[in-house]
């Protein structure tokens, strides 16, 4: 229920409040200051509307909860989808929810070559290096460019943001720190149009969170670790848009996969694999069985599609010689949302 419409008659910015249970606002307004904000950020942008849209996001989000829902996902086009390759692959004029959910069920993954421009795809990667850049200066007490790396605070009843330090050892920073950057995303989000994509896959309108969108440098000293990442979120109804924005695979890290379907969470924390998610070699060997583990070459641009039941790991050696640039972004559905992310309307 949304009782009211609360526009500032001065500037036709909506009132917030603290926290939107409180005080509801209506959606509608929202959204449409949304597009008319990122309209005028696209003619003359500035730091204070990134931060502004960031917040209207996270309030349009908070809206788009609904637990009680019940949607379906897209009809697999099984029959669109061809057979023989190991990794199901498509172009991205080719792509659509029906794809999708095709090669989800039935390799468990979709790599869509060229779902974002080669040269925006590495200006993205640029601009995540100088994010980092800027949190390591403040980090050190120096001074960085304003909208750059700046910790985004959720509503109080998403709770505080933990883990940073984790995401930061891991070589990522999140998306909703970086208000600059979040806006590049939304903005590449909106030319590939996978916000729609995700809404027509899941059934419901398509939300991201602050927790699990995550700028990602992968240093080849880093090694990975073989992850179900339903380990982390619990019931959920999602999809994974990994999208690689270095050439990958060979001269750096990229991501090793199993391109099957899985229907459940496997063994955690038995042989090397000490931590409570990690799952060993021997078992994700044995899950692969005869079709083996792959290491896929991207190129800048180029997706992976997967859910919260894909087992991978980044894939990464010592040898390699460069860092890759990624965007690791999970939508959800506002009916299976994780319990302890903060949403981000799309
Ligand atoms: O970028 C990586 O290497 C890890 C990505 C990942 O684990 C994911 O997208 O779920
Ligand atoms: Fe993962």
């Amino acid at each position: 229920m949304w009782p009211f419409r609360a526009k500032d008659a001065a500037n036709g910015a909506v009132a917030l409040a603290e926290d939107p249970a409180d005080h509801p606002v209506d959606p509608g307004a929202i959204r449409d200051e949304i597009d008319a904000l990122t309209a005028a950020q696209q003619r003359s942008p500035n730091v204070d509307g990134y931060r502004r849209l960031l917040k209207l996001r996270h309030h349009a989000g908070a809206g788009l909860l609904e637990p009680g829902l019940v949607p379906e996902f897209a009809a697999p086009d099984s029959a669109g989808l061809a057979s023989g390759d190991p990794i199901p692959e498509i172009t991205a004029s080719e792509l659509t929810p029906g794809l999708l959910r095709a090669g989800i069920l039935r390799d468990g993954c979709l790599l869509v070559r060229g779902l974002v421009p080669s040269e925006r795809a590495r200006s993205f990667a640029t601009h995540i290096d100088r994010a980092y850049a800027a949190r390591s200066r403040l980090a050190g007490g120096r001074r960085a460019a304003p909208g750059l790396y700046e910790e985004f605070e959720p509503e109080e009843r998403f709770g505080p943001v933990v883990g940073r330090s984790w995401i930061e050892q891991g070589g990522g920073l999140l998306a909703a720190d970086s208000p600059s950057l979040s806006f590049e995303m939304f903005e590449l989000f909106a030319a590939a149009g996978v916000g729609e994509l995700a809404s027509a896959y899941l059934g419901e309108p398509a939300l991201i969170s602050v927790h699990k969108t995550t700028l990602r440098k992968a240093e080849p000293s880093v090694p990975g670790a073989w992850h179900q990442d339903g380990f982390f979120m619990g019931p959920v109804r999602s999809l994974n848009l990994w999208l690689s924005l270095s050439r990958c695979g060979d001269e750096a890290p990229g991501l090793d996969i199993l391109p099957r379907r899985i229907e459940r969470l496997v063994a955690t924390a038995t042989d090397e694999a000490v931590l409570d998610y990690t799952i060993s070699q021997r078992v994700a060997e044995e899950v692969a069985g005869d079709l083996g583990i792959l290491r896929p070459i991207f190129e800048p641009g180029d997706a992976l599609f997967f859910d919260e039941l894909f087992l991978h790991q980044t894939g990464s050696s010592p040898t390699m010689r460069k860092p890759r640039f990624a965007l690791e972004n999970w939508f959800f559905g506002g009916s299976g949302f994780p319990a302890d992310y903060a949403p981000l309307a799309v």
